[in-house]
């Protein structure tokens, strides 16, 4: 039995939930409160979600992505890598890839998009078991969420999306991928591997980003997600993809134009330079109860000057997609 401590909605801790549904593996989930994290600590691994302790072997450890090579060296079959070495080094360039840049940014946009149009949603994601869920309560949630979009924004820092190009690296680095899989079906080898496995769980948090959910040119990478999901038995929706639809129908509309991205304006996105990765990056900043206070600018700014305007909401037109 291997014991999983995940966040429910993290995309990360999708990507190994996927690998042992696909290797049929018996684990549990285990919950963790995100702000304690007390369930982990006795692990001397770093305390990001997903992290797994195998029962089997004793081992503990964190990163989705050597997770899931240890669960491939562990248990080989069925394989998600390649018995063949340049294939299976490029699934791994791929996986450390997609990490580093996808996830991150995608994370970063969906909290975004959270927070201009739901920020309420915050507390059902994060406190739904502190105090007996009381946070989760209508009264309390209007007082819990903007502390938590505070400390939010400290962490992953969403005031400076702009600043920091993040809708326009995403779509320079998703447009080619877009074609790659029109014509390929899939990221290396002609086959299903832990590529494109990590690939469709990282693109999930941009199904809330009307931005990409709706781009003309991004229409067949979702359906390529939406058909993978379905395949192999996966969630439709995670439940803030739930909760943000229900918001939008309420209120007709949705924040979708992105203000200062003109056509000139991506032309101008130098594509990121792919570099060797020997390991994951990650974007979290620390954050303690005297710096938290300093996020609530940054919330402010987001949920009323964001620079991203709305329109009329439209379902999208993909099958699951919010
Ligand atoms: N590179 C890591 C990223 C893991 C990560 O950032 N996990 C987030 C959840 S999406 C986490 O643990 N968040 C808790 C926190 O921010 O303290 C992986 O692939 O597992």
């Amino acid at each position: 039995m291997i014991d999983l401590y995940k966040l429910h909605w993290s995309h990360y801790v999708e990507k190994v939930r996927w690998a042992l549904d696909f290797k049929r593996l018996a684990w549990r989930g285990i919950e963790v409160v995100a702000f304690t994290k007390q369930e982990m600590q006795r692990f001397d691994c770093s305390k990001t979600v997903p992290l797994i302790h195998d029962n089997a072997t004793g081992v503990a450890m964190s990163d989705s992505s050597p997770i899931i090579r240890y669960l491939e060296e562990t248990y080989p079959e069925p394989t998600l890598l390649s018995a063949d070495p340049d294939e299976r080094a490029a699934v791994w360039q791929w996986m450390l890839t997609l990490d580093s840049t996808l996830g991150l940014n995608t994370r970063r946009l969906a909290y975004s998009q959270i927070i201009m149009e739901c920020p309420q949603a915050l507390p059902t994601l994060f406190l739904p078991n502190v105090l007996g869920g009381v946070f989760a309560r209508p009264g309390l949630r209007v007082l819990a969420a903007p502390i938590l979009g505070a400390m939010l924004v400290r962490r992953f820092r969403f005031d400076r999306n702009r600043i920091d190009r993040v809708y326009e690296q995403l779509e320079t680095q998703l447009l080619p991928i877009a074609a790659r899989l029109e014509r390929d079906g899939f990221l290396v080898g002609g086959r299903f591997t832990a590529a494109d496995l990590t690939l469709a769980s990282l693109l999930r948090p941009l199904r809330v980003v009307p931005h990409f959910r709706d781009h003309p040119r991004l229409q067949s990478l979702f359906a390529w997600q939406a058909q993978l999901f379905d395949a192999h038995g996966r969630e439709a929706t995670f439940a803030y993809e739930d909760i943000i639809r229900v918001q939008r129908e309420r209120c007709g509309t949705m924040r979708g134009r992105v203000g200062w991205l003109t056509p000139d304006a991506l032309e101008a996105a130098a594509p990121t330079a792919s570099e060797t990765l020997q390991v994951a990056r990650n974007d979290q900043h620390h954050v303690d109860s005297w710096s938290l206070p300093l996020g609530l600018p940054g919330y402010l700014k987001l949920r009323w000057f964001s620079g991203v305007g709305r329109v009329r909401y439209a379902p999208a037109a993909l099958h699951g997609v919010g």
